[in-house]
C-alpha cells in the first residue's frame, strides 16, 4: 500500500453564490478570480445565467457558481428562468455562499433563508458592502440578528468591492470541499465560451447606459463570431420588445448605440487580447421575454 502524503491530496468542489438581486454576488466572484468574468451593475437582475468561475490553487480547485438574484418579481418566463437558474444549484453544491447586504435585510432575503431548510450542505453567510457602514460598531448587532435566522457554518463580513476579508472567505471555503480529482484543467477559468462572454459584455453596457426598466426587456444574441488570428469579427443583435425601446437604445442620430458599441468593443478586446470589429444591430421581437420558445432560441435554455 502506498502511504498518502498528508495535505497533498487534491480537493475539488462546487460553491454556489446565491442571494437576492444587487447584493454583490458577481462582484464577489470577480474579486475572487482577480478578473472581470461576470457582469455587474447598479441595477438589480443583472446576472441572468449560471456562470462558473474556476480557481485552482494549492491542491484545491474551487468551482464557484454565480447565479441570478433570487427575486419575487413574478410573471414573465424570463423571471422564472432566472429564479430556476439560481435555486436549482442549492442541492447540487458542496458549499453555499449566501450573500446579503450589511445595511439592508429584506423579505427577499428572508424568503431565501426559508429555502435553506431543505439544504444539507454548509452555508456561509457573507455580509457584503461593509464599506458602506458608517462605523464598525454597526456590524455586531447586524451579525447577531442575522445569526438567529439560520445555523450558518460561518458568518463573514466582507467588502466584495474593496476585497476586505475576501481571501479569508476563500480560506473558510477550502476545507469544506471534498477530496476529489480536478474537474477542469488547472488554467481554465470558466465553462463559458468567448462568444457568450462577449454577449454578456454588450448586455452590461446596455444595462449601464439605459434607464431603470429597459434592461429587463432587452437581450443580446451573437450572430457571428469569426476568430481570425489578429482580429475577431463579431456581429451581434440587441433584441427589444417595441419600436419605442429600439429608438431609445439607438439614441439621437445613433449616439447611444455607438457608445454601447464602443464600450463593448473595448472590453471584449481587453478580455480576448485581440483587436475586435463589432457590428451591432437592434431588432424588435415582441414578447420575447415571456415566450419560452423565443427564450430558448436566445440562449435561455435549461
Ligand atoms: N459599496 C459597495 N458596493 C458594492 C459591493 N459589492 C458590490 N457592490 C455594488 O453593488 C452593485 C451590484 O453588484 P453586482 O455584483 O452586480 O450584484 P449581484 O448580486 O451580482 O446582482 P444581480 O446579478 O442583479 O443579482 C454594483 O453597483 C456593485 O459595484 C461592496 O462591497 N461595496
Ligand atoms: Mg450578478
Amino acid at each position: 500500500m502506498i502511504a498518502k502524503v498528508a495535505g497533498k491530496n487534491k480537493h475539488c468542489g462546487f460553491v454556489a453564490i446565491v442571494g437576492r438581486p444587487n447584493v454583490g454576488k458577481s462582484t464577489l466572484l470577480n474579486h475572487i478570480l482577480g478578473m472581470k468574468l461576470s457582469i455587474t451593475s447598479r441595477k438589480p437582475q443583472t446576472t441572468r445565467h449560471q456562470i462558473l468561475g474556476v480557481k485552482t490553487v494549492d491542491n484545491t480547485q474551487t468551482i464557484y457558481v454565480d447565479t441570478p438574484g433570487i427575486h419575487q418579481r413574478r410573471g414573465s418566463a424570463i423571471n422564472k428562468y432566472m429564479n430556476r437558474a439560481a435555486t436549482s444549484v442549492l442541492n447540487d453544491v458542496d458549499v453555499i455562499l449566501f450573500v446579503v447586504q450589511a445595511n439592508k435585510w429584506t423579505e427577499e432575503d428572508q424568503a431565501i433563508v426559508e429555502r435553506f431548510k431543505k439544504v444539507s450542505c454548509p452555508i456561509i453567510l457573507v455580509v457584503n458592502k461593509i464599506d458602506t457602514l458608517s462605523s464598525k460598531k454597526e456590524l455586531l448587532p447586524i451579525i447577531e440578528e442575522l445569526s438567529t435566522y439560520y445555523d450558518y457554518a460561518e458568518i463573514l463580513p466582507v467588502s466584495a468591492l474593496n476585497g476586505i476579508n475576501v481571501e479569508m472567505l476563500e480560506q473558510k471555503v477550502a476545507p469544506l470541499l471534498p477530496e476529489n480529482e480536478y474537474i477542469y484543467p488547472e488554467d481554465q477559468v470558466t465553462d463559458r465560451s468567448m462568444r457568450f462572454l462577449a454577449s454578456e459584455i454588450i448586455r452590461e453596457k446596455l444595462i449601464r447606459e439605459l434607464g431603470q426598466e429597459l434592461p429587463y426587456t432587452s437581450t443580446v444574441s451573437i450572430d457571428k463570431y469569426d476568430d481570425a488570428p489578429d482580429i475577431v469579427h463579431i456581429h451581434a443583435t440587441i433584441y427589444v420588445e417595441s419600436e419605442g425601446q429600439k429608438a431609445i437604445i439607438i439614441g439621437k442620430k445613433g449616439s447611444r448605440l455607438k457608445s454601447i458599441g464602443t464600450k463593448s468593443r473595448e472590453d471584449i478586446s481587453k478580455m480576448i487580447e485581440t483587436k475586435v470589429y463589432l457590428n451591432l444591430w437592434v431588432k424588435v421581437r415582441e414578447g420575447w421575454s415571456n415566450d419560452e420558445r423565443a427564450l430558448r432560441g436566445l440562449g435561455y435554455g435549461e
